[in-house]
């Protein structure tokens, strides 16, 4: 952890995550984009798009499904396949190209998904057969989600098994690192958190058990990578995707500690509720985590310049991701390096569709 005096201008410095050293403190956030074309290959317009936005000292890539069994929106990239595996080739060399880092998120969505969604219209899996409420985006339009099937104590190593195939694909894929995306409620959230994991087996009932598939899974992927080129994505007390646990505290100390004797690259918290509020009235202090883990913080959720700024200045994060922010303004560092004005998001372009919305919005007159 640096603990070190921090300077609120050393956002915009260089930064050393393990062996990678980052052009600046600014993350830009993994966000759901659903352009990926058929076979869920990633186009030569996604390279575009994450090439625009190299300048953020470290990218982490949209999520992308581990296996045809991990999806759950229509049009999102997956890296289960050759195909894929070069699609996502062309998106690391043009990142790389512009003097970026890219990571990339792996993704399995557990009940968020729908039988429409996956192959022979089979039931999305979970930890426990408990539905989420809420609908899902398919090729018929939002439908409500169904009741999941549990997965069954010998299928568990074949999840472990296509994470750790997955990891080994972004490698060759040319990704500088990898993301477990372990929060907003997808599959590893579901095995953690009480309200969705009923098992009466061991990733079930204590913490240690919850985190079982987790710490699994970690341990899969550190097969295939350095520790400093894998991080942790939680967001502890966010409710998105009927989500809840009873004892986040507990939970998620035990999860952070675990994590933190792995010597893992960065821990990346959505502080508050995904895309809503930072404060949730929940006592528990989410800089608890900060401290619990020897290596890089990466804060995340509704931050701007300032509250940027102040972070740093305060040392309550190392890194800061940015989302909807990078969605609208491709040179995003440098405009919050000059406190320019920021182009707006279009909501209605955030999912689907075509370059509008994607690759067209301006970048600063003289920038490049
Ligand atoms: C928005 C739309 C679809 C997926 C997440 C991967 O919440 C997502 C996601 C967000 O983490």
């Amino acid at each position: 952890m640096q603990t070190d005096c921090s300077h609120p201008i050393d956002l915009f410095l260089p930064y050393r995550l393990g062996s990678l050293t980052l052009a600046n403190r600014i993350v830009m956030a993994p966000l759901t984009r659903s352009r990926a074309g058929a076979g869920d290959v990633p186009t030569p317009l996604m390279a575009t798009y994450y090439a625009q936005r190299a300048s953020a000292g470290l990218i982490i890539s949209e999520a992308t499904q581990i296996s045809p069994q991990g999806k759950g929106y229509i049009q999102t990239p997956g890296i289960h396949s050759t195909e894929q595996i070069g699609g996502w080739e062309q998106v690391t060399e043009a990142v790389h190209g512009h003097g970026g880092k890219i990571f990339m998120q792996l993704w399995h969505v557990g009940r968020i998904s729908h039988p429409e969604l996956q192959a022979g219209g089979a039931l999305p899996v979970a930890a426990s057969a408990v539905r989420a409420h809420g609908q899902v985006f398919t090729g018929q339009g939002m439908v409500d989600m169904v009741t999941p099937r549990a997965l069954t104590l010998d299928e568990i190593p074949g999840i472990v098994a296509d994470y750790r195939r997955a990891a080994e694909n972004a490698r060759e894929a040319g990704f500088d690192g990898v993301e477990l995306h372990s929060a907003n409620g997808y599959l590893l959230d579901q095995f953690l958190r009480d309200k969705t994991n009923r098992r009466t087996d061991a990733y079930g009932g204590s913490v240690e058990n919850r985190a079982r598939l987790l710490l699994e899974v970690t341990d899969a992927v550190l097969d295939i990578w350095e520790p400093d080129r894998v991080g942790v994505r939680l967001s502890p007390l966010s409710p998105v995707h009927d989500i809840e646990d009873s004892d986040p505290e507990m939970l998620f100390s035990h999860v952070v500690t675990a994590l933190s004797a792995r010597r893992l690259g960065f821990l990346h918290v959505v502080e508050g509720v995904t895309g809503g509020p930072r404060e949730t009235g929940h006592p528990f202090k989410l800089q608890t985590l900060r401290d619990l883990f020897d290596g890089t913080y990466i804060g995340n959720n509704g931050y701007d310049r300032d509250l940027a700024l102040a972070t740093r200045k305060a040392n309550a994060a190392d890194l800061i991701a940015f989302g909807k922010l990078f969605i609208a303004n491709p040179d995003l560092v440098e405009r919050l390096r000059r406190d320019a004005p920021l182009n707006s998001p279009d909501e209605s372009t955030f999912y689907g569709g075509d370059a509008q919305g994607y690759t067209n919005y301006p970048f600063l007159a003289g920038a490049d």
